[in-house]
């Protein structure tokens, strides 16, 4: 075990760029927003200034109206990751945002010793991302969050996306320039090209609708429920320093119109607020809702769970439905980062993940049937999350 301890302070110290952490060097240069949270809970098991800086340096790519942007440039590297700030049309990084994680991360640290101070300057940055969400990705106000681009969920290509992605036209004026497939050992890791076309049809809409989603807006049960596990966090974060911020009754709120979503199924619904649709998806998003439960073991999506385990694992979609594609980037494989979250009211997927790592390293994601290791290697947020794992 400590061989791989080392390796996965190793992995996090080489893939430190000084104020932020890249996800894994040849595939992901830049700053990614919920992998530096993570990145930033590893960092707090090695160098808690380290892990305080990744924090200020993602909090401070936060634009005025709130949004942390799901990526920052790191401008040497441009040519090395596609799309770039041409198709983006800003210098600086993307212009959607990804799951707030942070609070999450700002409580880990703050429990191991960080600063009270500095905890303290975090909590205005914090809490402005999460009115973010409220105001402006909840176009239907329903006290849940949509996502304006599967970007936005981190499960890209989860095929609870493709019911909106078939209203995305696979029309673009910039030019499809991939250069993500080059990099792994086999492009069907990978989303389509006819996917990719689509994810950037959504990025030229934004552009023109003054960033107003309008192609893709999907109410989604996993982004809601890291919204209510952020403000929950933020709301215990502040007890503590005797803020009153209000994050709870947010919570609250939230956690009660998204418990009120699930079907007979066990599975919380998506909602696609194009044509006003509201559809199941056998995605392990839907089932997150079970976080947020203090219920949970009565809840009828708990057993559910079980459709989702392969031998090695919790996989991002039911095994044992059609779509379900054990290669292919979140369309079934296995995410450290999805079992930390799970191992919290299931230590199975903590012991998984550790069994999985031993087995085929620190990967990006893993084929749940029979523990392959896939997409990138030195992958920041499995290393960091095995240092959270294996030291609770
Ligand atoms: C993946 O997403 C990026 C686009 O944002 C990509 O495929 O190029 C996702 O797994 C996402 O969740 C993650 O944050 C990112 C970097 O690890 O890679």
């Amino acid at each position: 075990m400590q061989n791989l301890i080392d390796e996965a302070k190793d992995i996090l110290i080489k893939n430190d760029r000084g104020d932020f952490t890249v996800p894994s060097p040849h595939l992901y240069p830049h700053l990614w927003a919920w992998d530096s949270a993570f990145a930033a809970m590893g960092w707090a098991h090695i160098d808690m200034d380290r892990a305080q800086r990744e924090i200020d340096y993602l909090l401070n790519t936060q634009w005025e109206n709130g949004m942390v942007p799901h990526i920052t440039f790191d401008q040497a590297h441009l040519n090395d990751y596609f799309p770039g700030p041409d198709v983006w049309e800003h210098p600086l990084g993307s212009t959607i945002s990804q799951p707030p994680v942070w609070a999450m991360a700002v409580e880990y640290l703050f429990k191991r010793g960080a600063d009270e101070a500095w905890v303290r300057s975090t909590i205005d940055k914090i809490k402005k991302t999460h009115d973010f969400f409220h105001t402006h990705r909840d176009p239907q106000n329903k006290n849940l969050i949509a996502i304006a681009h599967p970007w936005e969920s981190g499960m890209d290509n989860c095929v609870a996306w493709d019911v909106g992605m078939d209203l995305v036209p696979n029309k673009i004026r910039n030019e499809l320039k991939r250069v993500d497939k080059e990099k792994v050992a086999d492009a069907a890791e990978r989303p389509t090209d006819d996917q990719y076309l689509r994810y950037l049809h959504i990025v030229e809409s934004l552009v023109d609708n003054q960033f107003i989603p309008t192609v893709f807006k999907t109410y989604d049960p996993m982004m809601t429920t890291l919204l209510v596990l952020g403000e929950e966090a933020l709301a215990r974060v502040c007890d503590k320093l005797e803020i009153s911020t209000g994050a709870q009754a947010r919570a609250d709120k939230m956690k009660e119109a998204l418990l009120a979503t699930q079907t007979d199924s066990g599975y919380y619904t998506y909602h696609n607020a194009v044509d006003d649709k509201t559809y199941n998806s056998p995605t392990l998003g839907s089932l997150f809702p079970l976080l947020v439960d203090a219920e949970f073991k009565t809840n009828s999506a708990y057993p559910v769970l079980e459709k989702h385990i392969g031998e090695f694992g919790l996989s991002s979609h039911q095994i044992k439905d059609t779509s379900f594609d054990e290669k292919c980037y979140w369309r079934g494989p296995t995410w450290i980062n999805t079992n930390y979250l799970f191992s919290m009211i299931d230590k199975r997927f903590k012991e998984y993940s550790i069994d999985l790592i031993k087995k085929s390293g620190f990967r990006e994601y893993y084929n749940p049937l029979n523990g392959d290791g896939l997409g990138a290697t030195q992958f920041t947020w499995s290393a960091a999350l095995f240092l959270c794992m294996v030291n609770e």
